[in-house]
């Protein structure tokens, strides 16, 4: 086998192999992670919940397909000119400086290639800057270092601390996931399949209010109201963290927020600020058989209110 056969042959083997990795990584993208929160040697976003998530897997995908093809591209360039027009193999260059078509070529390619990022790019802008009318609107402000939350419609307010690793114990013992450095005392609730709207501003410095599954991610401002949107598709409990730096324990200032059925959420809605042992139970309920889990000691059955299940 010639030199250059064998060079073919690995260059082409190399070029299956990466096809293959990065099958693997759009593959892994989208499915087979744990839900709402990040998981250890994850491969690209976590699972999205809500259609402004789905949208932005799509155009993450669109992406690294065309970022991938330019990079190929321009290594297969790369390598043609270190191969041919190497001192050795070239003595005598070309002294050519114009080509039109190839100029043209250069122009036009790139512009089609941006036209047809633009599209999708900017219908996911407007699509989150387009906000569905609100099933239920939340405020969250952003304090140095923990959120708090108001229900404007339905005068519930708290605030929502981290979980310390000894409450986070405790916590586990009852029946939650309480993963570290994301669990909180008092998550935010939201019915499944409903518009939310979030009213995100911050009382001290600029704070940011982040679920990645939800594709959920603004600025908290002080002396400014911003907003997003999202509609959960899956009922479950999502995990985010406050992504703006924004003072020692930035890293320790997480959101959690659990998607749960019209009538938990009810429930929970109803009890939040004189019972909160019952808001917990229900929330603990619904996790608990959400994860298939039957018999933890604290776990009591709540009989859920039947009327508000109709109503809603
Ligand atoms: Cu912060």
């Amino acid at each position: 086998m010639s030199k250059r056969m064998s060079r073919v042959i690995f260059g082409s083997r190399v070029l299956v192999r990466i096809f293959a990795l990065i099958g693997a990584f759009i593959a892994g993208t989208g499915h087979s992670l744990a839900q709402g929160k990040p998981e250890n040697w994850q491969l690209g976003f976590q699972e999205g919940v809500t259609p402004i998530a789905h949208q932005i897997n799509s155009f993450h995908n669109l992406l690294l397909i065309i970022i991938t093809l330019i990079a190929l591209f321009v290594l297969a360039l790369l390598i043609i000119v270190v191969v041919r027009f190497n001192e050795k193999a070239n003595p005598v260059p070309s002294k050519t400086t114009h080509n039109t078509t190839i100029e043209v070529l250069w122009t036009v390619i790139p512009i089609l290639i941006l036209i047809v990022i633009a599209v999708p790019s900017f219908r996911l802008l407007f699509a989150q800057y387009t906000y569905p009318p609100a099933d239920v609107t939340i405020k969250a402000i952003g304090n140095q270092w923990y959120w708090s939350y108001e229900y404007p419609d339905s005068d519930v307010s708290f605030d929502s601390v981290m979980l310390e690793d000894a409450e986070l114990e405790a916590a586990r013992k009852e029946g939650f996931e309480a993963p570290r450095l994301l669990a909180v005392d008092n998550p935010v609730v939201v019915p499944v399949n409903k518009v939310v709207h979030v009213l995100v501003t911050a009382s001290d410095v600029i704070h940011n209010w982040t679920i990645p599954a939800f594709g959920s991610k603004i600025d908290g401002v002080p002396g400014r109201v911003t907003q997003t949107w999202f509609k959960a598709e899956k009922e479950g409990v999502y995990y985010g963290q406050c992504s703006e730096l924004c003072g020692i324990r930035h890293a320790f200032m997480p959101i959690t927020v659990h998607v749960v059925s019209d009538s938990v959420y009810e429930t929970w809605l109803k009890s939040v600020q004189d019972d909160e042992e019952k808001a917990r139970k229900v929330l603990l309920q619904a996790e608990l058989k959400r994860r298939g889990i039957k018999n933890v000691a604290d776990a009591e059955s709540i009989q859920l209110d039947n009327k508000t299940q109709m109503n809603r």
